[in-house]
């Protein structure tokens, strides 16, 4: 039997120097190699890692012994490698934007983060609006986000059988979750992992400044998947997408743009657009396309990097 195993898995939590990964179904507790202390990337939850295991000595620490590239990192809440995203947005308190979503959808696109769109308080629309109004609202937001774009949509009521909607399309990989405050992030996280019970309708804006940011980011198993148990995070303060690739965080519109005359169009002014034909005839909905243009003009009169807050 060799003295030293190595074995592939992920940090699902990280406490004071130690880190937890996950590997072949089973928690260690490792503590960095040495060379990785002198390294500026820190490992993350989320990231692949190498373990070194010695199989003689049992009470020794496992050791961290390398850390595979990642494919995205989030700052907060502090997390890499995440796979899809929860885009909670609520139908009604607070009401429901378009904008805010595409904004969220754009952002996590950019990063290859693969949204899911969760639709909540189905039913106070009706309470509010009466059945068939309630209804037909829902139904124009699925007609754009899903028959169009092809997302998936989980509109949820407060009943069970929706929140299992939502199990039912967690596969392998991490998740996150997403959404302004009061949507219900937390209550939905709640139903998937019923042993976290967070709390809900806290009073969110100290907690969004404060309390998630320092709190230690766990992943939790879920289904094939693993969730973070951030109760989510609602500012997307910066784009940070070049506003030439802004266009492919628009799956409709990337779609479209392989057909402008121009392989540079970014689809504002250019001639033989392909985009605003599409738009012109109905094709790509207006409001995706103003959102489009909202967010290529704020990318364009956003301050350089070096000069940001945060
Ligand atoms: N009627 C109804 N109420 C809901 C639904 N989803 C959430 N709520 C309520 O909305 C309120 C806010 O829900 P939370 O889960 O705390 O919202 P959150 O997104 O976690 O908010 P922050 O933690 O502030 O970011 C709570 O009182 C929930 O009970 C729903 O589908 N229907
Ligand atoms: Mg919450
Ligand atoms: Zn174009």
């Amino acid at each position: 039997m060799q003295e030293k195993e190595i074995k592939e898995g992920i940090i699902y939590n990280a406490i004071s120097g130690f880190y937890y990964v996950w590997a072949d179904g089973e928690s260690y507790t490792t503590k960095p190699k040495g060379v990785f202390r002198h390294q500026s990337a820190k490992p993350l939850v989320g990231d692949h890692v190498d373990i070194e295991i010695d199989a003689v000595n049992l009470e020794s620490n496992d050791r961290l012994v390398k850390m595979h590239p990642r494919k995205n990192e989030l700052v907060r809440p502090p997390i890499a490698n995440v796979d899809y995203v929860f885009v909670v947005m609520s139908l009604i308190e607070p009401d429901f934007s378009m904008n805010l979503l595409d904004t969220f959808l754009a952002v996590f696109e950019g990063n290859k983060i693969q949204p899911f769109i969760i639709l909540t308080k189905y039913d106070l629309l009706v309470d509010s609006l009466g059945e068939a109004e309630a209804a037909a609202k829902v139904q124009a937001i699925t007609d754009l986000y899903r028959e169009n774009i092809g997302y998936d949509v989980v509109v949820l009521n407060g009943s069970k059988e929706r929140f299992d909607q939502v199990k039912a399309l967690i596969q392998e990989g991490v998740y996150v979750v997403a959404g302004q405050s009061g949507v219900g992030k937390s209550t939905m996280i709640n139903h998937l992992i019923p042993e976290l019970n967070i709390e809900t309708a806290e009073i969110s804006s100290a907690l969004n400044r404060g309390r998630h940011t320092t709190r230690a980011v766990t992943l939790y198993p879920l289904g094939k998947g693993l969730l973070a148990d951030t109760p989510g995070f609602s500012s997307l303060e910066l784009i940070d997408i070049p506003k030439e690739e802004l266009q492919y965080t628009f799956p409709e519109i990337a779609e479209a743009a392989r057909s402008c005359k121009f392989r540079s169009c970014v689809h504002i002014n250019e001639p033989k657009c392909h985009v605003k034909a599409s738009v012109e005839a109905g094709e790509i909905a207006d409001s995706r396309y103003q959102n489009y243009l909202n967010m290529y003009q704020r990318i364009e009169s956003q301050k350089p990097v070096y000069d940001r807050k945060s």
